[in-house]
């Protein structure tokens, strides 16, 4: 179920925002109530297409009012030949409509993993899904409106506006030129076959698989090209940004040290069993889950169950192409009474690995460490 248009957008927002989300996402646990911010439970994610309602919403200001998306209009400008103002309908008629599928991952997600504590959303795992987007390529958008060789970099923005800052934009990210001229970038209009839903960006959001979820620009009302990396709100300073040099808790940020996050890290997340498992020694426990990677392709996952001193490569299943996320399923024997810990560990092609302990930065980002699901096994 899609809201409305209309309806809800004409009150108060704290009126608005929150039971709009309980009634369209009843089973997800709500961080922020102010800009909405919630994930779902790791067995709510036990699909290879997660469905709407059990996708995380990240939202860094209010939900913007939007009455009706036939008004909708997103313009191109900077340096291109012709700027341009399209509807939702004359994008869908004048270029191709691709579906694909791809990971969404807040950069922030796993961020309550770190220690010590960062700032910034406590993210458990669960702000992370699967879908199957739909929409046009923005490069061929792009291409209609004739790119200048001096374009860069895109800026992306939205009407969205920050909490009490009704003069600030929440959130305004872009893509370097390669990125948003790659076939797998889109400016999507659908979501698992429905209309983008409004919490989701709709009616047109940014697609860009394996960058992080700040880079998908929700309620795309603007593309500008520009000959300089953008410097929109949430793209400046640390944020959304990792430091090239390592940095120690505590030592003071110098900005130059930061670069934008672009392609995310590989990574896996085990849905089953769930923490706090209990299992009759003997038994077959089915261990099940997902893995998947930025711009290098995800190669191999393997499982312990003995604190990481084995590990078993487990066969992957075919997921729907380059940017979804695969699926395993394995069982194994609880042999031994006592405490027991399920992790997985995926590799890319490059050699890239999920490292046992995270790799601490000071926004808390890209925390793709192995994950431990904890348990126990009886006799
Ligand atoms: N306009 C706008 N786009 C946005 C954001 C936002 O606050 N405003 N948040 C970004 C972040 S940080 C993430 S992780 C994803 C989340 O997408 P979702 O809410 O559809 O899951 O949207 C991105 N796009
Ligand atoms: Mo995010």
């Amino acid at each position: 179920m899609r809201a409305a248009a209309g309806d809800y957008f004409r009150l108060p927002h704290r009126l608005v925002e929150l039971p709009l989300l309980r009634r369209l996402k009843p089973g997800l646990h709500v961080h922020e109530e102010e800009a909405l911010n919630a994930e779902p439970a790791l067995a709510l994610l036990e699909a290879p297409i997660t469905p709407v309602d059990s996708f995380f919403i990240r939202n860094n200001g209010h939900l913007p009012e939007i009455d009706d998306d036939s008004g909708w209009t997103l313009s191109v400008d900077g340096e291109v030949e012709r700027p341009t103002s399209w509807t939702v309908a004359g994008l869908q008629e004048a270029f191709e409509t691709v579906t694909l599928t791809a990971v969404l991952e807040c950069a922030g997600n796993g961020r309550s993993r770190f220690s010590p504590a960062t700032d910034g959303l406590q993210w458990r795992l669960g702000a992370v899904g699967c879908a199957r987007w739909t929409g046009v390529r923005l490069a061929d958008v792009l291409a209609h409106a004739g790119v200048k060789p001096s374009a860069t970099y895109t800026g992306h923005h939205a009407p969205d506006r920050q909490i009490n800052k009704p003069e600030k934009a929440a959130l305004s990210r872009g893509l370097p030129i390669a990125k948003a001229l790659a076939p797998e970038t889109l400016i999507a209009f659908a979501m698992n076959g429905e209309p983008l839903p409004r919490l989701h960006g709709g009616p047109l959001r940014i697609v860009a698989p394996g960058y992080p979820g700040s880079a998908w620009q929700k309620w795309l009302d603007r593309i500008n090209l520009r000959t300089v990396e953008h410097d929109g709100e949430k793209m400046r300073g640390t944020d959304y940004r990792l430091p090239i040099a390592p940095v120690r808790p505590g030592e003071p940020l110098d900005p130059e040290n930061f670069a934008v996050i672009t392609d995310m890290p590989v990574k896996s997340l085990i849905t089953m069993p769930l923490d706090g498992f209990v299992a009759k020694q003997g038994d077959r426990l089915k261990v099940a889950g997902f893995a998947w990677s930025g711009a290098v392709p995800l190669a191999s996952v393997a499982i312990s169950s003995d604190g990481g001193e084995s590990w078993q490569e487990v066969v992957l299943q075919v997921g729907e192409g380059r940017f979804a996320w695969q699926r395993f399923e394995v069982e194994i024997v609880a042999a031994q009474p006592g405490p027991f810990v399920v992790m997985a560990r995926a590799r890319d092609a490059e050699g890239g690995i999920q490292p046992l302990e995270p790799v601490w930065n000071p926004r808390g980002y890209c925390n793709n460490q192995v994950q431990r699901v904890r348990g126990s096994v009886v006799a």
